[in-house]
């Protein structure tokens, strides 16, 4: 990162949801702008960092996203990553009904560990498989793909649980920025509301304004995924 560039808030990221429904091409869209066809599976959990811009606030925003594992198997180490994450990626594919009927126990893991002020934001990945935008019955274009999820259905659910709600594709770039700005407004919002609080949201990393830049870019690359 140049030098100079400082941030005001460090938001802790979780990025959950089935295996292969493009968690990992999510964060690798974000924060390295490349798409990869073929990625390995994720084991345990990764780490991608990236300083985003919140224009209207004024505010500029270091999310730390900590991408876990769909696999069933590295579930119960990946719900120790939810604990003091401001902020949810609940990622699920668009042309996989299965992966959207799983986002309910994701968010049940969600719910269970993570900070109950957490903000979740729905994303629908993979859009780009889908013809029709609308989302009734779109055949793919060509890729042999289609729509098991409209995006009405998706709107409405994500609605009566309380979360944003996004469709998006790692692969094109679609809506992948979007998707952490909107939650992070959300975030900065309650922030603004005191709903977080400095010391007591791990999630949450407050700049000090008497501190210089350089200090706090340091503070903000120790900060580790489980401090408390
Ligand atoms: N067409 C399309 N393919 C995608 C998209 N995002 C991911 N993929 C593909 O879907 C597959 C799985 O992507 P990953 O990013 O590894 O999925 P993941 O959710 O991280 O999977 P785990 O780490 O196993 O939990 C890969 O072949 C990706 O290339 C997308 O937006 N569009
Ligand atoms: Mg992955």
């Amino acid at each position: 990162m140049a030098g100079g560039i400082t941030w005001h808030y460090v938001l802790k990221f979780i990025i959950t949801g089935d295996a292969a429904v493009g968690k990992s091409s999510l964060l690798i869209r974000l924060t390295d702008q490349r798409f990869l066809a073929n990625p390995d599976p994720t084991l345990g959990v990764e780490f991608g960092s990236k300083l985003i811009e919140i224009p209207e606030e004024g505010k500029i925003v270091k999310l730390q996203c900590w991408d876990t594992a769909g696999t069933e198997s590295f579930r119960s180490i990946t719900r120790s990553y939810y604990r003091g994450a401001a902020g949810c990626l609940l990622v699920y594919d668009v042309t996989s009904r299965n992966s959207f009927t799983n986002a309910r126990s994701w968010l049940a893991d969600v719910r269970e560990h993570a900070d109950p002020h957490l903000t979740c934001i729905l994303v629908g990945n993979k859009a780009d498989l889908v013809s029709d935008p609308a989302g009734e019955g779109g055949t793919g274009s060509g890729h042999g793909r289609h729509r098991e999820v409209t995006t009405e259905e998706a709107e409405i659910w994500a609605k009566e649980e309380g979360l944003l709600f996004v469709e998006a594709s790692a692969k094109s770039g679609q809506n992948v920025q979007l998707a952490f700005e909107q939650a992070s407004r959300d975030i900065l919002d309650k922030i603004k509301r005191g709903v977080f609080e400095d010391d007591r949201s791990p999630g949450v990393k407050l700049s000090k304004p008497s501190t210089n830049p350089l200090a706090l870019e340091q503070t903000a690359t120790r900060s580790t995924c489980c401090s408390s």
